[in-house]
């Protein structure tokens, strides 16, 4: 697939944002053209979220998306937190009468891409995007090299949806409203072929530091570790990585499945926010705007839900022109703002982030407050299980 000369709407970015905000626009009749640098088996290969919110798993099946997440998917309606000597359940059902379903990004991607592929969605891959120009005052120009080829697309807006370091980066250089914190913690995390040891996720605070069993399947485990920020992978032998496993997560009649490991990666534990994420005709959905630390599973629900609000500022913009997107940062900002800080908050009650004994200790009251009561866990499963889409895609 070639990039066209013009399009309505560029898409910069095959990751879950782009590829759900192309599906509604396309559902609206809305022409977008999505460009990924990277290729195609190399966008599906990517390790990544786990846990789909209600919300958003109700969405992709709207979308058409959702057949075989409803088929492999696994419906958890709960998940237990570890600290001290206890372990607790958190009962969605029973509390909100909700859930989530275990079902991995590269999945979601992948049932993406086939559909646009059905519909004829044009999806470039191996087309990085080196610049985009002239989108503060008036049509964008965005510059695109494609099998070594540089073309420039015109359009009447363009959505980054690049991810961290994408170009949007580049081209927002010192205009951007950033907030951010870092954690100097990393997850290390693990794929195993082996069963989970458990039917639902378990979070454990160890005086060691966090480790999360989580799962690909009934066959797979996916694992993970708190490490320094500082961390190098290849000081971690599978055997270091076992032991350290065994030590934070066994207990309780629970011993975890060793297998192969399949995979392993470092993920640095950071959020960051930037308070604009409109810049003329340039609108910034998903980890481009915003990014969250994996304790709260918010990153890929989140980039999901602001491809829902993107969508409603672009078929408003093709009716009231520049003015309709004034709103979108404030549309999108409520729900971003309730994922950073439930994962600030998860992540912060369970990881080794600072050294102060004080804080330390409050970080414990902080967990045993939020399994203390029924209504306490209620609030946690909301959150957990998702908070409502800021927008019907179809309204
Ligand atoms: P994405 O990063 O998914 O997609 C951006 C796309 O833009 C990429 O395909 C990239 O190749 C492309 N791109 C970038 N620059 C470009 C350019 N110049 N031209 C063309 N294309 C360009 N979230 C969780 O909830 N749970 C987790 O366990 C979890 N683990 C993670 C592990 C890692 C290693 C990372 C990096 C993130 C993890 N996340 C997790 C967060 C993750 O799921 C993100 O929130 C999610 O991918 C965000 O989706 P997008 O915003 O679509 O960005
Ligand atoms: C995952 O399965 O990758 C996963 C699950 C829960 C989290 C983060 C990641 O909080």
């Amino acid at each position: 697939v070639r990039p066209p000369a013009h399009c309505p709407v560029v898409i910069v970015g095959a990751g879950p944002a782009g590829l759900v905000l192309a599906r509604i626009l396309g559902l609206h009749g809305i022409e977008s053209v999505v460009l990924e640098r990277r290729s195609h088996d190399h966008v599906l290969a990517r390790a990544r979220a786990g846990i789909v919110e209600q919300p958003v798993a109700d969405l992709l099946d709207e979308l058409g998306a959702g057949d075989r997440l409803r088929r492999e998917g696994l419906v958890h309606e709960g998940v237990s937190f570890r600290f001290g000597e206890r372990t607790c359940r958190i009962d969605f059902a029973e509390t909100v009468g909700r859930h989530v379903v275990v079902y991995s990004q590269q999945d979601i991607v992948a049932d993406l891409l086939d559909l646009h592929a059905a519909v004829g969605t044009p999806v470039v891959f191996g087309a990085e995007v080196t610049s985009i120009d002239d989108f503060e005052d008036g049509p964008p120009r965005v510059r695109v090299l494609v099998d070594g080829h540089e073309a420039v697309i015109g359009c009447d807006l363009v959505v980054c949806a690049d991810g961290t370091h994408g170009v949007s980066e580049t081209a927002l250089q010192g205009r951007r409203a950033l907030l951010r914190r870092i954690y100097r913690r990393s997850w290390l995390g693990v794929l195993v072929d082996a069963a989970p040891a458990a039917d639902e996720l378990l979070y454990s605070r160890h005086r060691d530091g966090f480790a999360l069993m989580s799962m690909r399947g009934a066959h797979r485990t996916r694992l993970y570790l708190e490490v320094p920020a500082s961390t190098c992978l290849d000081d971690w032998s599978d055997d270091r990585i076992w032991t350290e496993l065994h030590r934070r997560l066994d207990g309780d009649g629970l011993v975890l499945n060793e297998g192969d490991v399949l995979e392993r990666g470092l993920t640095p534990l950071a959020s960051s926010i930037d308070q604009r994420m409109r810049y003329g005709r340039l609108l910034l959905v998903g980890d481009a705007a915003h990014v969250v630390p994996p304790t709260g599973a918010k990153g890929l629900n989140c980039a999901i839900g602001d491809a829902v609000v993107a969508a409603r500022a672009i078929r408003e913009f093709r009716c009231r022109g520049e003015e309709a997107l004034a709103t979108y940062t404030s549309m999108a900002s409520a729900r971003i703002w309730g994922a950073q800080r439930f994962s600030w908050q998860m992540t912060t009650m369970f990881h080794q982030v600072d050294t102060d004994p004080y804080e330390r200790e409050l970080r414990l009251r902080q967990l045993e407050h939020v399994t203390s009561s029924a209504e306490a866990m209620a609030d946690l499963a909301r959150q957990y299980t998702g908070l409502d889409l800021a927008d019907r895609w179809d309204a």
